[in-house]
C-alpha cells in the first residue's frame, strides 16, 4: 500500500500562484517563477528536456553518479547504516543508482523522497520498490523550500540528504544559501548532504541545453502561460511569444525569457487585471546558476558543511560534493 506524508502547509494554493503572478508581471521587467513551470504537463516536459541531446545536465552527473555511488555511499555511511533523504525528488531517475549502491551495504535502505507532486511519487515509489529490493520509500508531500522537517533517526543511523540535479541553480545566491543552512540545521553533526552543481562551461554548449532545436525547452517554458490561462483565466495568446534563452555572463546564470512579438494587452479575469505588453519586451521566468570550480564547496562551508569529497566527469562539466554537517560553533 501507498502511504504519502503531507505536510500541514499547503502549497501552489491559487492564491499563492495569484499573488506570486500579480507580482511578477506588475514589476518593471515582468517574471514569473520558475516553480510555475512544474505542473503535470510541464513536469513530462521537464522529463523530455532530461533526454535530449543538447541537455547534458541529467547525463553528465548520472555519468558521475554511475562511477562513483559505492564510493559516495560508503563515505557518507562511514561504517553505519544509511536513511537517504532526495529534497524535489521528482521522478528519482538518478537515486536509483545510490540506493543500488546503499543496499549493497546494509538489507534495508529508507528512502524518504520530498516532492509537491504527489503523482511523481507515487511512480518513483512503484519503480524503487520493484527495481530495487531492499528499498523501504517514505513519500513525503511537501514544499522543502518551506518545511524541511526530518524523521528522527536511530542512533545507529546516518542520513544522507541528496540535493542533485542542480536544482540548486535555480535559486538567487542569497536564496541557495539560505536553503543549505536551513538543510545543515535539520541534520546532526556526522550526516551528509550530495549537493549536484552545474559548472560554468562553453556558452555554446549552454544556449543550445536551454534552447534545444527541437523546441522542447521553448514549450516548458511557453507552458508556464498555457497554466496561467487554464488556473487563471487569462487569455495569453501562446503564438504571440517566443522562447529565449541567455547566458548572463555577470551574474554567471543562464536566463530563459518569454518574448512578447507584439504590442499586446493580456487580460487576467482570475486576478482582475490587465497587462499590457510593448513589442520584444521579455517576462523572465528561469534563472538557472552555473558555478566556478570550488564555489559549491564554498557555499557548503558557509552553511556549515566540510566538503569531504568533490566528483566531476571528465571535461569538468558537473560536480557531485559530499558534504558532512560539522558541529554547530558559538
Ligand atoms: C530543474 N532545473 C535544474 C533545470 C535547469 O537546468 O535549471 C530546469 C530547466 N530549465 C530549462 N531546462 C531545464
Amino acid at each position: 500500500m501507498t502511504t504519502i506524508t503531507a505536510s500541514p502547509a499547503s502549497f501552489q494554493t491559487p492564491s499563492k500562484i495569484g499573488s506570486a503572478v500579480c507580482e511578477g508581471l506588475l514589476s518593471r521587467q515582468k517574471t514569473l517563477p520558475s516553480w510555475l513551470f512544474y505542473d503535470t504537463a510541464g513536469s513530462r516536459l521537464f522529463e523530455q528536456i532530461t533526454r535530449i541531446p543538447e541537455y547534458y545536465v541529467t547525463r553528465t552527473e548520472r555519468a558521475i553518479l554511475e562511477v562513483h555511488a559505492p564510493k559516495i555511499v560508503a563515505r557518507a555511511a562511514e561504517g553505519q547504516a544509511l536513511r537517504v533523504i532526495e529534497l524535489g525528488a521528482g521522478s528519482a531517475e538518478k537515486t536509483t543508482l545510490l540506493l543500488g549502491a546503499a543496499v549493497e551495504r546494509q538489507d534495508t535502505v529508507f528512502y524518504e523522497p520530498v516532492d509537491v507532486s504527489a503523482m511523481a511519487l507515487i511512480e518513483a515509489q512503484m519503480r524503487l520498490e520493484s527495481q530495487v529490493p531492499g528499498v523501504l520509500v517514505c513519500p513525503r508531500v511537501a514544499d522543502y523550500t518551506k518545511n524541511l522537517e526530518l524523521d528522527s533517526t536511530l542512533p545507529s543511523e546516518r542520513r544522507l540528504v541528496l540535493y542533485i540535479g542542480s536544482s540548486i541553480g535555480n535559486f538567487e545566491p542569497a536564496e541557495a544559501n539560505a536553503l543549505l543552512k536551513r538543510v545543515r540545521a535539520a541534520l546532526v553533526p556526522g550526516d551528509c548532504l550530495l549537493l549536484g552543481v552545474d559548472l560554468v562551461k562553453d556558452e555554446r554548449v549552454m544556449l543550445s541545453a536551454y534552447d534545444d532545436p527541437a523546441g522542447v525547452t521553448a514549450a516548458f517554458n511557453r507552458n508556464i502561460l498555457v497554466r496561467l490561462n487554464r488556473e487563471l483565466d487569462a487569455d495569453f495568446d501562446t503564438r504571440a511569444f517566443d522562447h529565449r534563452a541567455v547566458w548572463n555572463a555577470a551574474e554567471s546564470r543562464m536566463e530563459m525569457h518569454l518574448v512578447s512579438l507584439a504590442r499586446q494587452t493580456v487580460w487576467l479575469p482570475g486576478l482582475d487585471m490587465r497587462v499590457n505588453f510593448v513589442e520584444r519586451e521579455t517576462i523572465h521566468t528561469e534563472n538557472s546558476y552555473k558555478y566556478r570550480p570550488g564555489q559549491a564547496e564554498e557555499m557548503l562551508q558557509v552553511a556549515g558543511f566540510t566538503t569531504e569529497a568533490t566528483w566531476t566527469d571528465e571535461r569538468g562539466w558537473f560536480a557531485v560534493c559530499l558534504a558532512r554537517a560539522e558541529e554547530a560553533t558559538g
